[in-house]
């Protein structure tokens, strides 16, 4: 019975054992930080919709089409401004009414 191969052995099965739960590891590092740069480009995504709401929109696409810029960047018909409702959320459209 040659002794090399069967001393040889157990080293080499344990290094490849390190080196496999070595890469096991790399691996789950790597889909961790995939995970989480998924997760937080979700959140991201849903957060900058919520910010823009239907009626939020940039003060000059306000003007000319029958609406109006309040002072936070909303859009409002021109009907409603000094109508005694507040239509602006910072109610910029009943501020200066005469
Ligand atoms: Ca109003």
């Amino acid at each position: 019975m040659p002794e090399g191969p069967a001393g040889v052995y157990p080293e080499t099965r344990q290094s490849r054992d390190k080196r496999f739960s070595r890469l096991l590891c790399i691996f789950s590092v790597i889909g961790i930080v995939i995970f989480v740069a998924v997760v937080a480009m979700t959140v991201a995504l849903s957060l900058s919709e919520q910010s823009v709401s239907p009626t939020t929109m940039a003060p000059d696409l306000c003007a000319g089409s029958g609406v109006v810029p309040c002072d936070n960047g909303d859009c409002i018909p021109v009907d409603n401004l000094c109508n005694g409702f507040k239509d602006c959320r910072d109610n910029s459209d009943e501020v200066d009414c005469i």
